[in-house]
């Protein structure tokens, strides 16, 4: 999507100070269109079309993000923190509304920027790994007593392995792009591996694990650190807060930020566990939840990585079947890259099993 008068236009409805100076692309998200806007004020903001094909209820989706924020925002100002950057400020539209709905039917929403961070998406020092798994350990505990019920489920089923693997079946049954014979090795990959999906959703099941709120999209590009010190700032990207299991968090933190390649890493060499990054997390993660983790929790942390791991890979194989239709891509296989990414990893932790546990 160009950037232009519309981007302006949809600006005007939004109670922001100063006048509009520049509005570009921002981020690397894969699944809202984000902009940094420029006022010739002193705030900054970002401009988000939330993703409807993914987010069908708007107003339970911000309903949830200006809850939690309030919820989080009461505790930071307790604790004598700064709340406008440890935490999102949602800018109300002029008639008082989370978002804007343009003549196209798109969703629109603004938040203020968190100024003086970065957003990696690679780790680049144990330090700032520990930082992130520390910061996401106290995001659970601080959330520990949030009215669960009170929270609306913006994807149902989002990390629940066993359906994600079905679909995946589907998406390899219908073959609409007739791909299916071209990544008939990963597809064997994943189906070697049919019986452990289910093994967490089954201790869940069986009450044998606890459900927490959970942020459940944890990867280092969702957390911002303070550009000096580079400690942990703010966790974004609250789109997916729903009730889940800690190992799901732990997992999808690891599967990003302790693969020594990028997520779409064209040379698989370079993939692989790093157990250093891993232990940093582990110890900042479990330190974060303060002693509120259950011993199977605990247990289960290796687990929920390589779970997760997985997960992602049939997630990125499913797009990629299907047409691109899910992630952002900027080009050709890029799912498929991604996908592989993530068997080479589940690979590596399979090798690194002993090493894991916790
Ligand atoms: P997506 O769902 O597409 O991943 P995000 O909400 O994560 O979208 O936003 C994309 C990126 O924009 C984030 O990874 C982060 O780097 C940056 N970002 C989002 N919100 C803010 C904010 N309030 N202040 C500063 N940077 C932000
Ligand atoms: C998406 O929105 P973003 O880019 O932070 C996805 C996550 C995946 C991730 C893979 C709502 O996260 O679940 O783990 O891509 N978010 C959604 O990089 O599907
Ligand atoms: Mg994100």
């Amino acid at each position: 999507m160009g950037i232009g008068t519309n981007q302006r236009e949809i600006l005007q409805h939004f109670k922001l100070e100063g006048g509009i100076a520049d509005v570009t692309n921002h981020g690397s998200g894969h699944i809202n269109h984000t902009f940094l806007v420029t006022t010739d004020g002193e705030k900054r903001y970002i401009l988000q079309r939330i993703n409807t094909d993914i987010f069908h209820d708007t107003d339970g989706l911000m309903e949830n993000i200006v809850n939690v924020t309030s919820y989080l925002r009461e505790r930071i100002i307790q604790a004598g923190g700064n709340p406008e950057r440890e935490t999102m400020t949602v800018i109300p539209t002029k008639d008082g509304k989370y978002y804007y709905t343009d003549m196209d039917g798109s969703n629109w929403r603004v938040y203020l920027l968190i100024e003086h961070i970065i957003s990696l998406d690679q780790a680049q020092s144990t330090e700032e790994f520990y930082a992130s798994g520390l910061a996401f350990g106290r995001f659970q505990a601080q959330l520990a007593d949030y009215p669960a019920k009170t929270l609306h489920e913006t994807i149902p089923d989002f990390h629940n392995t066993p359906k994600r693997y079905q679909a995946f079946e589907q998406a390899v049954a219908e073959d609409v792009c007739h791909r299916a014979e071209s990544v008939a090795q990963e597809i064997a990959f994943i189906r070697a591996r049919k019986e452990e999906i289910s093994v967490l959703t089954d201790l869940l099941q069986k009450g044998e694990l606890p459900l927490r709120i959970t942020h459940n999209d944890t990867k280092l590009n969702n957390i911002l650190l303070d550009a000096d010190t580079h400690e942990a700032v703010c966790i974004v990207d609250l789109d997916t807060i729903m009730p889940g299991l800690c190992a799901y968090d732990f997992g999808d933190a690891i599967r990003f930020g302790a693969n020594t390649a990028t997520e779409d890493e064209t040379d698989l060499d370079k993939v692989s566990l790093s157990m250093e990054l891993y232990q940093a997390y582990a110890k900042g993660y479990m330190e974060g939840c303060g002693g509120r983790l259950t011993e199977k929790e605990v247990e289960t942390l290796p687990l929920g990585a390589k779970t997760i791991t997985l997960e992602q890979g049939i997630r990125f194989l499913t797009d990629y079947l299907q047409g691109d239709t899910y992630y952002h891509t900027e080009r050709e296989g890029q799912n498929l890259d991604r996908c592989r990414t993530q068997l080479a990893l589940v690979a590596d932790m399979e090798r690194k099993w002993e090493q894991m546990q916790l």
